[in-house]
C-alpha cells in the first residue's frame, strides 16, 4: 500500500488486541468473565483502555482474539463498539477460538491466536500489525510507536518500561544497546537482569509489539510448523526475533497520554486482587495518577442511558446520605449511608446507617441497612444483607470471604448467600 502525504501510519495499521487468557489471580472476579471484560473506573471494562487507545490513535481495524469465558467479553463488545463502518473501510471483528482453522482447536499460544486468523488479517490489507493485550489499564498514543517502528526499520518494536527488578518476573525482560535496538530478551526470568548503571529496576516488556504484517505473517507460518514451539510471542517468536532479526524497544514514557496532572507514567497490569482494588482507589485521590477526566483522549465504553446519581437522606430525616473522595456512577442512589474513599459503578444502592470506606462497589451491588463495609471489592448485583460487616475481624471475615494477602476482601453472591446460610 502506497501511503499518501501526510498520513497516518495508523491508517495502514490493524490492532489485534489478545483478549484469550484467564486472569485467574482475579480469583472469583474472573469465574465468569474473561480478565478484559472485568470491570474498571465506574463505567468501563479492562479492555477499553487498549481499544480506546487503538481508536484515539487514528487506528480502524481492529481484531480481537477471545477464548476462554467470552461471552460477557463478547456481549460488551457487540454492545458499545459496534460502530465500525465497513463503508468506511473500518472494521472490529471478534474472533473466538475453535471456529476457523479447525473446530477442535483452541488457541495454543498467543502466536497461535493471530496465525489461526491470518486469512482475516490479509482481508484488511494493512502494512502494519499492532498486537496488544486487552488487560491493561493505560493510556498511549500508537502512532508515537509506529513512527519509530518504520523510522527505524525494525522487524518488531516492543513497548517497554521500567519495574522494580521483584516485579520483573513476571515479564519478558530486556537489554537494549545505546541505539534501542534490543541485544537479549528473556521470557519470565526467575532472576531478571537489571538496568546498567541502575540495580533496583528492570527493562520490562508490556506485550506491545508493532510488526510489517508480511514480515510476521511469514514468521507465524514457519513457527506453526516448528514443534517444539509453544506459539508464543514472549515463549518463541520475540527471542527469535531478537537473536536473528531486528527488535526495537519503544519507550512508553514517550507514548504514553498524559494530562501534565500525573507525576509519571501510568501503566498498570491489575492482575490480583490488591492491584485491582488499588487502582481503582486510586482514582479516588485528590490528584489521580490516571485522569480518566480527559476530553481529548477518552476511554470508550458500553454506556448504558441511566438516570444520575442521588443522594438523599433516610425518612425520617435523621441520617444524611452523602459521599466523599469518592467516585459515584449513575443510577447510583445513596440513602441516609455515608460512602468515603469508594468508587460505585453503575446502578448501586446503598440503604440507610449503611457506611462505606475504600469499598469497590461493581455494578447493581445493593448494600443493606446498617452494612458497614471497608476495604473490598463486591461482585457485580451483590445483594449486601443488613448488617453485614467487613474489615473490622480479619479472621471472620477470611472464613466466609476471599481475603486478599494485602488485606482486600472480595465478595460474591455465592459467598454471600453461604454465610446467610449459616446465620
Ligand atoms: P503474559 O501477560 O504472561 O506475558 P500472556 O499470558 O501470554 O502473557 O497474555 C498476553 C495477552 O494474551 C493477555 O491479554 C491474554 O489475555 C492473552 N492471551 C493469553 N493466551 C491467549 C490465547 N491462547 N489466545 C488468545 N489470547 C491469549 C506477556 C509477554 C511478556 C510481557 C507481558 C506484559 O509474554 O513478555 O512482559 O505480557 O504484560
Ligand atoms: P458481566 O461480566 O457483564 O457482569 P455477568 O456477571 O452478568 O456478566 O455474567 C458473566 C457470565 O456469567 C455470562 O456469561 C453470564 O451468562 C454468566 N452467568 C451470570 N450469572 C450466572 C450464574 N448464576 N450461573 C452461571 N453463569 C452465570
Amino acid at each position: 500500500m502506497k501511503a499518501r502525504p501526510n498520513q497516518r501510519l495508523s491508517s495502514q495499521a490493524m490492532a489485534f488486541v489478545l483478549a484469550g487468557g484467564r486472569g485467574s489471580r482475579l480469583k472469583e472476579l474472573t469465574d465468569r468473565r474473561a480478565k478484559p471484560a472485568v470491570y474498571f473506573g465506574g463505567k468501563t471494562r479492562i479492555i477499553d483502555f487498549a481499544l480506546s487507545n487503538a481508536l484515539n490513535s487514528g487506528v480502524r481495524k481492529m481484531a480481537i482474539a477471545t477464548q476462554y469465558k467470552a461471552h460477557s467479553l463478547i456481549r460488551h463488545m457487540q454492545r458499545g463498539w459496534n460502530f465500525f463502518r465497513a463503508e468506511r473501510n473500518e472494521y472490529l471483528d471478534i474472533l473466538p477460538a475453535s471456529q476457523r482453522v479447525d473446530e477442535s482447536k483452541w488457541y495454543l499460544g498467543t502466536a497461535d491466536a493471530v496465525a489461526q486468523n491470518i486469512d482475516i488479517v490479509d482481508s484488511y490489507g494493512v502494512k502494519y500489525v499492532i498486537i496488544l493485550a486487552g488487560d491493561h489499564i493505560y493510556k498511549m498514543d500508537y502512532e508515537i510507536m509506529l513512527v519509530q517502528h518504520v523510522a527505524t526499520g525494525a522487524d518488531v518494536t516492543i513497548g517497554c518500561l521500567t519495574v522494580p527488578k521483584a516485579e520483573a518476573t513476571a515479564f519478558g525482560v530486556m537489554h537494549v544497546d545505546v541505539d534501542g535496538r534490543i541485544t537479549d530478551f528473556l521470557e519470565k526470568p526467575k532472576d531478571p537482569p537489571t538496568i546498567p548503571g541502575d540495580p533496583a529496576h528492570s527493562l520490562a516488556s508490556m506485550g506491545i509489539y508493532v510488526f510489517n504484517w508480511d514480515f510476521l505473517r511469514d514468521l507465524l507460518l514457519k513457527d506453526a510448523e516448528d514443534p517444539n514451539s509453544s506459539h508464543d510471542f514472549g515463549n518463541d517468536l520475540i527471542p527469535d526475533i531478537v537473536k536473528n532479526g531486528k527488535a526495537m524497544a519503544h519507550r512508553f514514557s514517550e507514548s504514553c497520554v498524559t494530562t501534565g496532572l500525573e507525576d509519571e507514567p501510568y501503566w498498570r497490569d491489575v492482575g490480583t486482587i490488591d492491584a485491582f482494588w488499588q487502582a481503582n482507589i486510586d482514582l479516588t485521590d485528590f490528584v489521580p495518577k490516571l485522569d480518566i477526566y480527559d476530553n481529548s483522549w477518552p476511554i470508550w465504553t458500553y454506556a448504558e442511558l441511566v438516570p444520575p446519581a442521588k443522594f438523599i437522606h433516610d425518612e425520617d430525616g435523621g441520617r444524611r446520605g452523602y459521599a466523599v473522595s469518592s467516585l459515584v456512577s449513575g443510577d447510583c442512589i445513596v440513602s441516609g449511608s455515608e460512602v468515603r474513599n469508594s468508587l460505585l459503578f453503575t446502578g448501586c444502592r446503598t440503604h440507610s446507617w449503611a457506611s462505606l470506606d475504600h469499598v469497590v462497589a461493581l455494578p447493581q451491588v445493593d448494600v443493606g441497612r446498617r452494612a458497614e463495609l471497608s476495604h473490598c471489592v463486591i461482585d457485580r448485583g451483590v445483594k449486601i444483607p443488613e448488617g453485614l460487616v467487613i474489615g473490622k475481624d480479619p479472621e471472620e471475615d477470611a472464613k466466609w470471604f476471599r481475603r486478599s494477602e494485602g488485606g482486600v476482601v472480595l465478595i460474591t453472591q455465592d459467598m454471600i448467600d453461604r454465610w446467610s446460610r449459616a446465620k
